[in-house]
């Protein structure tokens, strides 16, 4: 009985509060309602557009702060070491052996960043020896380094038959991903492409390239398991051709520049890939940037080989000295075409070389 009585009040001062909040609510004049339900959708949609704002805001500066960030260990390699070296009230010879030294830790070599020294104090000296402007005279001489070279991806001109990109380069330096980013980017802007699934050396690597084909929507060719490289090539090429594809990018097994048959081989695939239907347009050398220097001694054999065309730098995210761009150009005179900064699709973006400097020293 107490029970029923509780109960029964409970309803009853809800319904009496509810009829209060309708009678208050219709007191209010209707000028002062429609304001209040206005600002109540106003402060709704500020806080969708606000939120749509930050998230866009955010993507954009994702994409454009994303190279300095990912470079932020190769950064700090030539920055740290050269900061306590340019802070300097006077530039001294030691100072500027201070540079050099920085310049050789963060892989520049040992020629080229005594070159640059060089041509950095000649700058200075003409400018009035101003020790501030050392650092902006070092990033002047950098770019002038880096400028220069033809960094396009070449391919023929529409209609005439499938452009072939050959990647080559020791085992795991990031030849297959690099694919796999770049058909992505090259069905983006409306390529009709092709993967052509040249190492046939293990059978995971095609599984991998297909994995790739896949994500970019693409066509891949495979053959089986210890093929011949170059009849796989030469059999995508002749696919492309039919289905009027205008690019293929050819994987190739990762192999030591010391391995004389593998390096033939290589020349092979080269060879057999320009004799159909395609032309090989690019031939791309990938080179793990963590390696540092000796990535260049294979870097030279490769070139000899295969007649390298440019670079590809992949992994500048980890701990990569950013000097290496500067020592592959300068001991190559291959250009660097693109840069790996991480092992997401979306994470190969083209070697700009104002954004590379900036991004070094920012
Ligand atoms: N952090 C980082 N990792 C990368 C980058 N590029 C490739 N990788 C990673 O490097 C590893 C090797 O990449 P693969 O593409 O298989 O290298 P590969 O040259 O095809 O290797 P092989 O076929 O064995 O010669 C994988 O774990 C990739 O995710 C990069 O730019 N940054
Ligand atoms: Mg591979």
């Amino acid at each position: 009985m107490t029970l029923e009585i509780i109960v029964g009040l409970v309803v009853l001062a809800a319904v009496v509060l509810a009829a209060a909040t309708v009678v208050r609510r219709r007191r209010r004049l209707p000028a002062v309602r429609a304001l209040e339900d206005a600002a109540a959708a106003g402060e709704v949609a500020d806080r969708v557009v606000g939120r749509l704002a930050d998230r866009a805001a955010g993507s954009t500066e994702r994409s454009t702060v994303s190279l300095r960030d990912r470079l932020s260990k190769a950064r700090t390699a030539l920055t740290g070491s050269l900061g306590s070296a340019l802070e300097r009230t006077s530039i001294s010879i030691e100072a500027w052996t201070e540079v050099t030294e920085a310049l050789i830790r963060a892989d520049v070599g040992l020629g080229a960043s005594s070159e640059i020294v060089d041509a950095a104090r000649s700058r200075i000296e003409a400018a009035g020896h101003d020790p501030a402007d050392a650092k902006t005279a070092l990033q002047a001489e950098l770019r002038e380094r880096l400028g220069g070279f033809d960094r396009s991806l070449a391919r023929r001109s529409g209609g005439e038959g499938p452009s072939v990109w050959l990647f080559v380069g020791v085992n795991g330096t990031g030849k297959t991903t690099t694919i796999g980013k770049l058909a992505k980017r090259e069905v983006d802007v409306g390529s009709r492409v092709v993967l052509a699934a040249g190492d046939t050396f293990r059978a995971a690597a095609s599984d991998q390239l297909a994995m790739w084909a896949e994500r970019s929507s693409t066509h891949i060719v495979r053959g089986a398991a210890g093929a011949d490289p170059a009849s796989v090539v030469y059999d995508a090429v002749e696919s492309a051709a039919a289905r009027g594809a205008d690019l293929v990018l050819a994987d190739t097994a990762g192999r030591f520049h010391t391995e004389q048959n593998l390096m033939a081989e290589l020349q092979k695939v080269r060879r057999v890939a320009d004799r159909g239907s395609g032309v090989v347009t690019e031939t791309l050398l990938v080179l793990d940037a963590t390696t540092g220097q000796n990535g260049l001694a294979q870097a030279r054999q490769f070139t000899e080989a295969v007649d390298v065309t440019g670079v590809v730098l992949t992994k500048l995210d980890g701990s990569a000295k950013g000097g290496i761009v500067v020592a592959v150009q300068a001991e190559l005179g291959v250009p660097v075409k693109l840069i790996g900064v991480g092992e997401g699709i979306a994470d190969l973006v083209p070697f700009d070389t104002s954004e590379f400097v900036e991004a070094l020293f920012a």
